[in-house]
């Protein structure tokens, strides 16, 4: 997470609207308590004669660094519950996809999206460190979405959600997928208040993955393994990268497709379909 990984999460995310030029909004850093105890290094190689009071502060850094790690969880946690809660009261089924970059989650979202609308509204929420390429892939399906720009920050968390819900305002009984920061670590670590969390990996990147991520799989609900149809030129054992995932966690749901061929979609769809109806 932020002060282990170097992220800032300091409250610098900015929201951003496709074709909306002046539209700019700041997520303030309430609620996001960063301590700024510097862990000074003192070289008492000087006299201490002069008069102010010097405080030394000899916590074991390590212990604080953890300390820090939880306030800042505790916190996200506190706010998730708040997110959870709106969403719940509206029936609003909010979805958190994770994957490293590339994977294909847009391209899922571009592809799942359009096949929904006719059962429900759909508004989408896109985080990336940079640029609104990911929103304006969405703003060309005709749907209400929020890029949320993280600067340094490496994942969402559910401050920017709030805010982002707050500009999006999405209707009674409607999904809210929020694409998360191309990242398999830190993400996992942030709850954002979403009903379920959906794990793409695609064929691309080794089917260790869910043994070296662990923590992902662990907190995910759903896994789409994507980019099925590059299986004939890649080294991936599909039934190996399955039975990883599911020593992490046997409760995982999933689900192979390709969002460039369609293949799975059917099965995916009716998977977010039962969950809508549950609405
Ligand atoms: N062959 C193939 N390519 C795919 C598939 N899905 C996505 N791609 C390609 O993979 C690349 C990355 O896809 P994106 O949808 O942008 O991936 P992403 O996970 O949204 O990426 P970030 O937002 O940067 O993390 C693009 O060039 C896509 O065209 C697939 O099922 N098959
Ligand atoms: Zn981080
Ligand atoms: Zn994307």
């Amino acid at each position: 997470m932020c002060d282990t990984c170097g992220c800032s999460g300091d409250g610098g995310a900015v929201l951003r609207k496709p074709g909306v030029k002046d539209y700019h909004v700041h997520v303030g850093d309430d609620g996001h308590h960063h301590h700024h105890d510097h862990q000074h290094s003192h070289d008492h190689g000087h006299s201490h004669d002069h008069a102010h009071e010097h405080h030394h502060d000899h916590h074991h850094g390590e212990a604080r660094k953890v300390q820090m790690e939880q306030d800042v969880l505790l916190q996200n946690n506190m706010l998730a519950e708040r997110n959870r809660g709106w969403f719940e009261a509206r029936r609003v089924l909010a979805l958190n996809f994770l994957s490293s970059p590339g994977s294909g989650k847009t391209s899922i979202l571009e592809k799942t999206i359009p096949a929904l609308l006719e059962q429900c509204p759909v508004t989408v929420i896109e985080g990336d460190q940079q640029s609104t390429n990911d929103a304006d892939r969405i703003d060309a399906l005709g749907v209400p979405v929020i890029q949320v720009n993280t600067g340094t920050g490496c994942h969402l968390d559910a401050q920017m959600v709030q805010r982002a819900v707050r500009e999006l305002d999405p209707p009674e009984r409607s999904l809210v997928c929020i694409e998360n920061v191309g990242n398999l670590v830190c993400p996992a670590l942030f709850d954002l208040g979403e009903a379920a969390k959906v794990v793409v990996i695609s064929v691309t990147e080794g089917d260790d993955k869910p043994l070296k991520y662990p923590t992902m799989f662990h907190e995910a609900d759903i896994c789409l393994l994507n980019k099925t149809d590059l299986l004939p030129y890649v080294d991936f054992d599909v039934a190996k990268c399955r039975e990883y995932a599911m020593q992490v966690n046997h409760h995982l749901e999933w689900i192979e497709v390709s969002a460039k061929t369609g293949e799975g979609f059917d099965q995916w769809i009716a998977w977010l379909k039962t969950k809508l109806a549950a609405l």
